[in-house]
């Protein structure tokens, strides 16, 4: 077996010692960060995903799964961080009110900042007042990012982006949206400026609004 094979494997165990272990070793291979993440771990979480639709795999087996992410992740974040190029702007980042997902946020928190961007995670629940609280605190904000796996926090993510529009009188903001429960029209439907499938495409579609 490969070494990121047996990364794969030990996400999709819950077993995050091995995580860790492994991707120890695999760093030692100077194997890049990235590959890590989009060839063993994020397909790793997918997998669990179609398992736990399935019925084939149960929270807590689930739980275990995101534990060894988290985990892997904070071994792998200075790795990203340094594959990156030079400062490139600053953006908030949070999952929506109604809603406590937080794997996927944090992969778009580690490819931003392995972008060069500095990011300001609020973390998961977030209302909209949080949002808008976040942005008059912090001027230098060009991006906010919204996450949401959950449909039933979609109607959070509508208002959350209208008052930031409302806010916004001087047109500072793009807005991006993302998560499992949004789509491409979703996203167009609430007047987002972007929506993007995976992590590393927001990060690349980021990169274009920053002039
Ligand atoms: C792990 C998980 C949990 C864990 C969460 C642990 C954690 N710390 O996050 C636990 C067990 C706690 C959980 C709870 C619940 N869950 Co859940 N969960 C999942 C599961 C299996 C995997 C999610 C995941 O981590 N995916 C992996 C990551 C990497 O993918 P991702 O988040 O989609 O992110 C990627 C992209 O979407 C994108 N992205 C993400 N955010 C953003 C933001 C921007 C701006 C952009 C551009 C891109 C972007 O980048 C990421 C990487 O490329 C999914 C099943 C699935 N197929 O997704 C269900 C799922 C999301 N859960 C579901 C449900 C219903 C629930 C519960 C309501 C269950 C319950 N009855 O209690 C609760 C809700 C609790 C709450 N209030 O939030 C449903 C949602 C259905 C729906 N459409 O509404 C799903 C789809 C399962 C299902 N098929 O029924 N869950």
């Amino acid at each position: 077996m490969t070494t990121l094979e047996e990364i794969r494997q030990s996400v999709e165990n819950g077993h995050y010692k091995i995580t860790e272990q492994v991707i120890t070793q695999a760093l030692k291979q100077h194997i890049p960060a990235i590959k890590i993440l989009d060839e063993a771990m994020v397909p790793a979480m997918r997998e669990m995903g179609e398992r736990y639709k399935n019925n084939e795999a149960d929270i807590p087996r689930i739980l275990s799964s995101a534990r060894c992410m988290r985990k892997g992740l904070d071994i792998l974040t200075p790795g990203l961080e340094s594959e990156r190029g030079l400062y490139v702007g600053t953006i908030i980042l949070g999952t929506v009110e109604g809603d406590l997902h937080d794997v996927g946020k944090n992969l778009v928190a580690i490819m931003f900042r392995s972008a060069g961007f500095k990011v300001i995670d609020l973390g998961v629940d977030i209302s909209e007042k949080q949002f808008l609280k976040a942005v008059r605190q912090n001027p230098e904000v060009s991006i906010v990012c919204l996450s949401t796996l959950l449909t039933t926090a979609c109607p959070s993510m509508q208002h959350a982006v209208k008052a930031l529009r409302q806010s916004d009188t001087e047109h500072r903001l793009k807005i991006m949206v993302g998560g499992g429960a949004v789509t491409k029209e979703f996203a167009e439907h609430i007047g987002a400026d972007a929506y993007t499938e995976s992590a590393v495409d927001a990060a690349e579609m980021a990169k274009t609004f920053i002039v």
